[in-house]
């Protein structure tokens, strides 16, 4: 924890600027020999840096420094903003390399120093890897939202209640002789029902947190040449998939990341679904391996477009059996003579002509805000706070059966310890290398 470490805080390649960024006990001294001159903290000076060892300049260069714990890290600090140039940047890192005690960071260490530090929580620290991924606009509220605290204060405020619980708890375990307030209560039963009911209505969001941070999964299903390609295509505004009118051009799955009104979705599009050819041939083998995934996709989306080929008399059967209320009914060729008699609710487009396709986005965009736009009470982000409150909750549960002041305590502390597991205030050595192993070097 001594080392000073250092790392390209920018994407490599070419840039305007490229921030370097160093934290721990020695970064201002690199500083010093580097640019052979004093800094003050939180004063941005230009400096010409020159690699001692070899007299080469490298860079003219904007400085900062922090003095820790007035810092991201709580160490001190130094960024250097530097051209964002390879060589540049490379002549830097080098002669950073070889000041004393200095070595390159591993990927999310400046955050975990400041977790380490106490500058924040664990969840603000996710939060943080959330907002340098964020890819719409919903995602970086979500992200926003998170890191200013807004799980870490429920979540402190639920073990507060917890301890005021158990408090009460233990002054009847200590003292059972004394006429105090406490023991088992039906004010104690009812806060923990109270709290039990507010940590089961977190967990029943339908997992909009956690889908609006990894994307809402839609998926194309339809019969071969319905036009599923092509209004993926269209979707997407590029090329993703190849569209042509033999049928059954589309084998495998084929992804595209959309932002669709703020809202991060995930188009698929797949196979075309058909009745089983009954030959032998490797070109069925793929097609039948086609449609499973194509069926796979259908079971695990979030929204399912079943899309039907309107110049067709008949609406697919196998696109049909798909329909629920995960699913969006649409007709496509609209620019043609339409023989599809209408089905409820369907939204017919023309992929050719862009008919349509507005009021398709509409109705996704709709849905994408019902399943997964912002609510006021915060929304779980991920699978490891689930765990964690799930096994808060099962404990809360099992402390209202309890019967024996002691046994309530037992399950309240077991309660405190899981959602403490979540912000990072117990235990929690065994899961860093698996949280911080998500961020990217230099952050
Ligand atoms: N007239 C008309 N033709 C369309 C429209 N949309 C797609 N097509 C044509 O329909 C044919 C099939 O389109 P694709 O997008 O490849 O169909 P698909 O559903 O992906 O087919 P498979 O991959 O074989 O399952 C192509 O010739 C497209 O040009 C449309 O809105 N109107
Ligand atoms: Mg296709």
């Amino acid at each position: 924890m001594n080392d000073t470490i250092f790392a390209l805080s920018t994407p490599p390649g070419r840039s305007g600027v490229a921030v370097v960024r160093v934290s721990g006990p020695d970064a201002w001294m690199g500083a010093k020999t580097l640019a052979n001159k004093d800094f003050k903290a939180r004063h941005v000076q230009l400096c010409a840096l020159k690699d001692p060892r070899t007299a080469e300049i490298i860079d003219h260069a904007l400085v900062v420094c922090f003095r820790g714990p007035a810092s991201f890290t709580g160490e001190d600090i130094v960024e250097y903003n530097v051209h964002g140039g390879p060589a540049v940047i490379q002549s830097l890192l080098a002669a950073l390399g070889r000041q004393e005690r200095h070595r390159m960071a591993e990927p999310g260490e400046f955050t975990r120093r400041a977790f380490e530090n106490g500058k924040l929580d664990l969840t603000a620290a996710e939060a943080i890897a959330d907002l340098i991924n964020a890819e719409t606009q919903a995602q970086k509220i979500q992200a926003l939202a998170q890191m200013d605290g807004s799980l870490a204060r429920l979540y402190a405020a639920w073990t507060e209640d917890l301890k005021t619980a158990l408090a009460h708890l233990e002054a009847d375990i200590e003292f059972p002789d004394e006429d105090l307030p406490g023991g088992i209560t039906p004010e104690i039963i009812s806060a923990i029902k109270k709290l039990g009911g507010a940590i089961s209505e977190h967990l029943n969001d339908n997992r909009r947190g956690e889908r609006l941070r990894s994307g809402l999964q839609v998926a194309v299903i339809g019969a071969p040449n319905a036009g599923k390609s092509s209004l993926v295509n269209a979707l997407a505004q590029r090329d993703v998939a190849i569209v042509s009118d033999v049928a059954g051009t589309t084998r495998d799955v084929i992804e595209a990341h959309l932002d669709l009104g703020g809202y991060p979705v995930i188009v698929a599009d797949t196979a075309g679904l058909r009745p089983a050819q009954m030959s032998e041939s490797g070109q069925d083998k793929i097609e039948s391996e086609g449609m499973r995934r194509a069926l796979q996709r259908a079971r695990d989306a979030d929204i399912k477009i079943l899309l039907f080929d309107g110049t067709q008399k008949d609406a697919d059967e196998n696109t049909l059996a798909l329909r629920d209320e995960n699913s969006l009914l649409v007709i496509n060729k609209a620019d043609q003579k339409i023989l599809l008699k209408s089905m409820d609710g369907a939204i017919e487009i023309s992929v050719a002509s862009g008919r349509g396709l507005e009021n398709l986005t509409a109705a996704l965009v709709e849905r994408a805000k019902n399943m997964i736009g912002a609510r006021e009470a915060p929304a779980l982000t991920r699978a490891r706070h689930r765990r964690a409150l799930e096994d808060a909750h099962t404990a809360l549960n099992r402390a209202t059966f309890a019967g024996m002041p002691e046994l309530m305590a037992e399950d309240l502390r077991l309660a405190v310890r899981a959602i403490g597991r979540i912000t990072g205030r117990v235990d929690v050595e065994d899961l860093l290398d698996v949280i911080f192993r998500d961020f990217c070097i230099g952050k």
